[in-house]
Parts: C-alpha cells; sequence; structure tokens
C-alpha cells in the first residue's frame, strides 16, 4: 500500500472555544536579564505551589529589526505565582555536561511532574544527531539526566503518571529514508519501567490522519488527565510553496498549528478521538508577522486548574511565549466531535 499524496491546506482557523491572553505574549526577551533573545517554546509546569516555566532563549547577533545569524541557545528559568507574570531567574538553568564537545544545544524542553519530581524532556542538537533527552531536577539548580535516545528523536513529552505500571512517552523520531526523503513524521508512543530504558514502541499518530497537516506531527504539551482521557495537544505542519519569505529567513514554507487529541487512560495507544481542526491556528498578530518564523505556534505547556480552565502555553513565530486557556469540558468535546 502506497501512502497518499497530501495536498495544499489552505486558511486555517483557531477554533472559538480558545480565548488568548490579553496580555499576550506573556514572556518576551525584553524581560529576560542576560543576552538579547528570542523567548519560546517553553516546558511549563505547577511545582510546589507555583508555576514555574524553563523557556527556549535563542542568542547570537540575534536582533529583531535585523536578519541576523542565532548561535546558540539557553534555557531559561521564571517562576509566577499567577501563571501570567513572570519572574526571570538572572542565570539560564541545565547547563548539560560535554566532556567529548558533543553537544550543541539544548531545546524546546517539556516539563512533567511525576510522583513529587520535576521531569524535563528536552531536544538537544549533538554532532552526530538530535536526540531526546530526559532529565530530573528537585530545585532547577541540579538536574541530573536520566535517558538520552538515539537520533533523530525529538519532542518528548512524559504522561505525568506510571499507566498499567509503567511510565510513558510521546516522541516523534525523524524518518526521512524511508519517507523519500520527505518531511512526513509522526507520533509515536513509548514505555519504561523506570525512564530510562524505552520499548513497546508503537505508531500513535500519522501525518495523513490530520486533515490539517500535510508535512510533519509533534507531541506538544505533556497530556493532561481528565475522566474522559488523557488530554493532549500535538504541532501539525504544512508546507506550501508559494509561502516564500515569512520571517527572517529568506523562505519559510511551513505553518505550525496546535490539534488536540483524547487518548484512552488505560490504553494510551488508543486515539478516543481527534478534532478534525486545527485547536490554535496563527491568527493572532504576533504569530502572523514580526517574528523570527512567522505562522508558528507551538505549545509546550498544558495546565489543569482546579476551575477546569486549561491553560496553554504557546511559543508564537519562535519569538515569543504566549497563552492561551479553554475549558477543560470544551476541549473533550471538540474532540469528541465526529464520535
Ligand atoms: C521545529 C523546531 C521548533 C520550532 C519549529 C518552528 O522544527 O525547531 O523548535 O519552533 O520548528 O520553527
Amino acid at each position: 500500500m502506497n501512502l497518499p499524496t497530501l495536498g495544499l491546506i489552505g486558511a486555517l482557523q483557531s477554533s472559538p472555544l480558545v480565548v488568548r491572553h490579553p496580555s499576550n505574549p506573556i514572556l518576551t526577551s525584553e524581560q529576560v536579564p542576560y543576552k538579547p533573545a528570542l523567548v519560546f517554546n517553553a516546558g511549563v509546569t505547577k511545582f510546589q505551589g507555583r508555576y514555574v516555566m524553563i523557556f527556549r532563549n535563542d542568542y547570537g547577533q540575534a536582533d529583531l529589526q535585523a536578519l541576523s545569524p542565532i548561535d546558540t541557545t539557553n534555557l531559561g528559568l521564571a517562576f509566577s505565582d499567577d501563571g501570567v507574570n513572570w519572574e526571570v531567574k538572572p542565570e539560564p538553568c541545565f547547563n548539560i555536561k560535554d566532556e567529548d564537545g558533543e553537544i550543541i544545544r539544548a531545546y524546546d524542553p517539556r516539563l512533567t511532574v511525576i510522583d513529587g519530581s520535576c521531569y524535563m524532556c528536552f531536544a538537544i542538537d549533538t554532532l552526530h544527531g538530535i536526540r531526546g533527552g530526559i532529565a530530573v531536577t528537585e530545585d532547577f539548580e541540579r538536574f541530573e539526566v536520566i535517558s538520552m535516545s538515539v537520533p533523530d528523536n525529538r519532542n518528548m513529552v512524559l504522561f505525568p503518571e506510571k499507566i498499567n505500571d509503567r511510565y510513558v512517552r510521546l516522541e516523534r523520531p525523524f524518518t526521512i529514508y524511508s519517507r523519500e526523503g520527505q518531511e512526513r513524521f509522526d507520533i509515536w508512543i513509548s514505555d519504561s519501567a523506570d525512564l530510562k530504558y524505552w520499548g513497546n514502541s508503537d505508531l500513535l499518530l500519522a501525518v495523513e490522519q490530520v486533515p490539517f497537516a500535510n508535512a510533519k506531527l509533534g507531541p506538544a504539551a505533556p497530556p493532561i488527565k481528565t475522566p474522559q482521557g488523557w488530554l493532549t495537544t500535538f504541532h501539525a505542519v504544512d508546507i506550501d510553496p508559494s509561502r516564500g519569505k515569512n520571517g527572517w529567513e529568506p523562505s519559510w514554507k511551513k505553518r505550525y498549528t496546535a490539534g488536540i487529541m483524547l487518548l484512552d487512560l488505560d490504553n494510551p495507544k488508543r486515539i478516543v478521538g481527534l478534532y478534525q481542526e486545527p485547536l490554535i491556528a496563527p491568527d493572532a498578530s504576533y504569530e502572523r508577522e514580526g517574528g523570527f518564523r512567522n505562522h508558528v505556534v507551538f505549545p509546550g505547556g498544558m495546565i489543569l486548574e482546579e476551575s477546569g480552565e486549561v491553560k496553554i502555553y504557546y511559543g508564537a513565530g519562535d519569538t515569543y511565549e504566549c497563552l492561551a486557556s479553554a475549558d477543560v469540558y470544551d476541549l473533550i468535546k471538540l474532540c469528541l466531535k465526529n464520535k
């Protein structure tokens, strides 16, 4: 059987059930006390009574007014009492050891609290490929790296508790040769007894199953538990060759949207429902224009509040960190809409 050819996607809009925060962007480079920076793609969770954020902070000769290279990346640390107003710590966190000079940078963190410890999944560019890592911290000063995948893999997220006595993660390997050199990347699911050795891997969601993608998918924020299932976002990418210049780069033909799906509580390899349209499409001004890469929304954190509000944190245009909210039952209804 051959995979279908995927066509152009056309105009997309966010669901009206998602409300962007009026203070967006909620974190920008101006709030960061170190290098000139792009601030985006943060992992966010609640830990020991406070909101904590680890954000990606690209820097170099970066200048929002000019087309200039971004040399490298820090992971910045910020805390908040309300999830909206953030205090950035004076120094970046997570300076990963690099005894053999292999590591280029760590980026796109995702945070999950399991049994009272905070786990961070991250992507890491190395001289020999892109790897997905998992580290654990109690204080955001010391991190212990517990697991590193083989290349190429990234966008790992952990479920917040064991399921049938196994830790579970979503991940996104990059299968270039078998996909005829195209970016046709899917979401996979694996489990582990100890968070270090991963296996029982299966395809969870293929790009052909998502009507608003024609290129690649990836896990977005770590899943949250609801009575109806694990609610989880993913990013979906479509390419349109006519897009041309679209941000700082000479040519950027991709659009990143956020989708949402519900996975079975006992068997998260089963998709209970998938909303057939994007949950968030890049339609706010700060997602569409003026950024490093325009038309990008990239969620990395999702928090379920006691009120039923779901806070969704996302990078916008690879330049800012933003926040949108929705009601948890509205999100579940979207996932179950065509059932
Ligand atoms: C992906 C990753 C993300 C980034 C996105 C859009 O491949 O690099 O960090 O936000 O592209 O540029």
